[in-house]
């Protein structure tokens, strides 16, 4: 088992899969894009998502998506804090999804208790130091170019093996910034920077990233992969999800984040039994 705090509580891993359900408080965010951006629908989606059973909530203000407009740090705060800060004062754990120190800063203000960075430290070089102050959690995703390019042609010699690597080097440099061991969580990044067949073949290996000794996070929700594989479009993903998420779940992922949260706790509570 591997305990990893957060400012008041802790998760501990290997006992069962938990569940982060997605908030995008965006205009463009690939499959729920303007659903949440009121912040009394994003507090609302919020509990429902707990209720079905989410463990924490991952809160982003700008979207990741290939091709996405950046949004300035100023814009990125007006959105998720003032969720965060409904949320957390009804006691839900909330993960701020960001990549910029000033958002992740505010954000923690507000009662973020995790940060999940998708450029894992390397999108703003004052986001190390900070989360190490914050004494928070770390999730570290691998992106291979940026949102804008990422989705040109990306090639691997061994994709697992890069991956692993570039792993070896951010756990360096996350504790070079202060960053303790034991609050990193590793996530391969489905999507970011990938063809569709590296996805899976991410997904068929993933127990290979066990070796680095941290819990692994995964996002395959509703993703492109998933549609190309069956012909579905983003809305009509939840069963291709489904069982992305179970193989994630037998080989090993701790955390699976998702947007479908209902469908996906009863995917993690049954395939937990099944591990
Ligand atoms: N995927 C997205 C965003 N953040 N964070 C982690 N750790 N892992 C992921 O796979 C991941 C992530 C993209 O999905 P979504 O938030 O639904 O879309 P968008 O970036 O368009 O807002």
């Amino acid at each position: 088992m591997t305990l990893v705090r957060y400012p008041g509580g802790s998760l501990s891993f290997g006992r069962r899969t938990y569940v982060m359900g997605v908030l995008n408080v965006t205009p463009d965010s690939f499959s729920d894009g303007g659903d949440w951006i009121d912040p009394d629908r994003a507090v609302r989606r919020a509990r429902t998502m707990v209720r079905e059973g989410a463990d924490l909530v991952d809160v982003g203000g700008e979207s990741t998506r290939p091709g996405a407009r950046p949004v300035s740090a100023e814009e990125e705060i007006r959105r998720v804090v003032p969720v965060i800060a409904r949320l957390a004062r009804e006691r839900i754990l909330v993960s701020i999804d960001s990549s910029k120190a000033a958002v992740a800063e505010a954000a923690f203000r507000a009662g973020a208790k995790i940060l999940n960075d998708v450029t894992a430290l390397r999108g703003d070089p004052a986001m190390g130091r900070l989360a190490a102050r914050a004494g928070v959690p770390v999730i570290l995703m691998h992106m291979k170019g940026s949102p804008r390019t990422m989705q040109r042609n990306p090639e691997y010699r061994d994709v697992v093996k890069e991956i692993v690597s570039f792993f070896r080097e951010i756990l360096r440099i996350a504790l070079r910034a202060g960053i303790s061991r034991d609050k990193i969580i590793l996530d391969p990044g489905i999507g970011f920077g990938k063809s569709p067949e590296h996805n899976l073949e991410i997904l068929r290996r993933l127990d290979e990233f066990r070796s680095l000794g941290r819990p692994l996070a995964i996002g395959t929700s509703r993703k492109s992969f998933i549609g190309r594989a069956l012909g579905r479009r983003v809305d009509d993903r939840v069963s291709g999800t489904a069982a992305t998420v179970a193989a994630a779940i037998l080989r090993g992922a701790d955390v699976v984040r998702v947007h479908d949260v209902r469908e996906m706790s009863d995917v993690a509570h049954m395939t937990d039994l099944l591990r």
